[in-house]
């Protein structure tokens, strides 16, 4: 229970509720004696890198898990973008959501490729694919889709237009590992898929990332580019990078991977208590996720219409954050509105009007096997008092200004 009065919000007391602070990201752990036993194992046989036996044993977990024949895991999610957009021979220009975490957008434009950044649907948060037509010119080779929060991309549509247009279709499945769409996992449409396997992800390897595909002769390419490009010792046959994952971070993930289950129970058990407790605030709106599918829940993500909340989001996140909820704004500004993109395309905020009003609606709560359900309360209480009180916060904001 929260003990202090409506009165006492850390904004005007500046002692916040929570003495620690909680994160948005904050990681989920295995089993540490299985993690500490696989390390130590690591160390005793000095192999730490260049496909170990741990990293092949985490790719042929995922490929099994996933239903898809190649895995090639990676050190991040971002070089593991750069290196499946340049295996499938991505040119010119791409059309991508800008409604995404900036990676996306960068591992096209670090390789002068021009991202062209398409709406999204505002139900879905995922690029439109009703809008893309509009973007494809002569020098379009690719559509990068991104299903954002675990949620699938309309994979149907985009898989027609790109066959339609001859164009290779990449999913950043960034957030995806472990969702389903229409029964099949993530990870086996279009020519790739991405995941990553940062810190702050639902399965994490410290850093890391993974790409999965069906097509035999990308999965080679991509594996020889993932290192430097060597098709046998001394023979480099494409440009190649150092995209390889470490032993460690293969042993963190396989140890994961056997705590599956319990992360995607606990995630679900803190989305269902936020959905309830916050049921009854108007102006608050907790996204969907689809029941028949499987999904990882590892997004808390609220929607927030300040006429009808009372006050703004930004605010709302400045009161949370003063309390130690370390609520974040993704996917705020989006990517057309960050350097390099918005000085190269200025006029790309009149093309994107629903990427434009959902960057200022949306916000990211804790959740993860490191929050507690009456943690869960306190933060829903605190977005209650919030609620119940906007008017009068709303006017110490304004006299604050003057
Ligand atoms: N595509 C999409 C759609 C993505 O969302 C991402 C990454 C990528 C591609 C690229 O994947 P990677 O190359 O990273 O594998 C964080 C993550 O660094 C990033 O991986 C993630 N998306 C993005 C959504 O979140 P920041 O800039 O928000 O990081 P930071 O340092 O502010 O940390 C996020 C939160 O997590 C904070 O509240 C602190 C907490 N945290 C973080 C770490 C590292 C912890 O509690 N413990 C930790 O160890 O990007």
């Amino acid at each position: 229970m929260i003990n202090k009065p409506f009165g006492d919000l850390a904004i005007f007391d500046g002692t916040p509720i929570f003495t620690n602070k909680l994160h948005v990201g904050c990681p989920n752990i295995g089993n540490r004696e299985r993690l500490l036993y696989r390390i130590n194992d690591i160390l005793d046989r000095r192999w730490l890198t260049n496909n170990g036996i741990y990293v092949q044993e985490f790719e042929q977990r995922i490929a099994d898990f996933i239903g898809v024949k190649h895995c090639i895991a990676t050190c991040n999610a971002t070089v593991a973008l750069e290196i499946a957009i340049r295996a499938a021979g991505l040119k010119g220009e791409v059309i991508v959501p800008s409604f995404t975490f900036i990676a996306t957008a960068h591992a096209l434009q670090w390789q002068e490729i021009t991202p062209v950044f398409c709406d999204i649907d505002p139900q879905t948060h995922n690029i439109d694919p009703n809008k893309i037509f509009q973007s494809i010119t002569p020098h379009t080779t690719g559509i990068l889709g991104v299903h954002l929060w675990g949620r699938p991309c309309n994979v149907e549509v985009l898989s027609e237009i790109a066959h339609t247009y001859n164009l290779k279709l990449i999913f950043d499945a960034a957030h995806a590992f472990g969702c389903s769409h229409q029964g099949r996992m993530i990870g086996s449409f279009g020519d790739a898929e991405v995941f990553s396997f940062h810190a702050t992800k639902f399965l994490n390897t410290f850093e890391g990332g993974a790409i999965v595909t069906n097509n035999d002769e990308l999965a080679a390419k991509i594996r020889l580019m993932t290192n430097f490009g060597f098709a046998g010792i001394d023979n480099v046959i494409y440009i190649g990078t150092n995209g390889k994952m470490h032993e460690t971070s293969a042993a963190m993930g396989l140890t994961g991977l056997e705590s599956l289950e319990e992360f995607v129970a606990i995630n679900y058990r803190n989305y269902q208590q936020y959905k309830q407790e916050l049921q009854s605030i108007a102006g608050l709106r907790l996204i969907n996720y689809d029941k028949t599918e499987k999904c990882n829940y590892q997004y808390i993500v609220l929607e927030i219409d300040e006429n009808d909340f009372g006050i703004s989001r930004n605010y709302l996140v400045e009161i949370l954050q003063a309390e130690n909820v370390i609520a974040r704004r993704y996917f705020y500004p989006g990517c057309h509105n960050m350097e390099p993109y918005r000085s190269y395309f200025p006029y790309n905020k009149l093309l994107l009007p629903e990427t434009e009003k959902l960057v200022n609606r949306v916000l990211c709560l804790p959740t993860g096997t490191a929050l507690k359900p009456e943690d869960i309360s306190k933060i829903c209480q605190i977005i209650k008092l919030v609620a119940a009180n906007s008017c009068e916060l709303s006017k110490v904001k304004f006299y604050s200004h003057i």
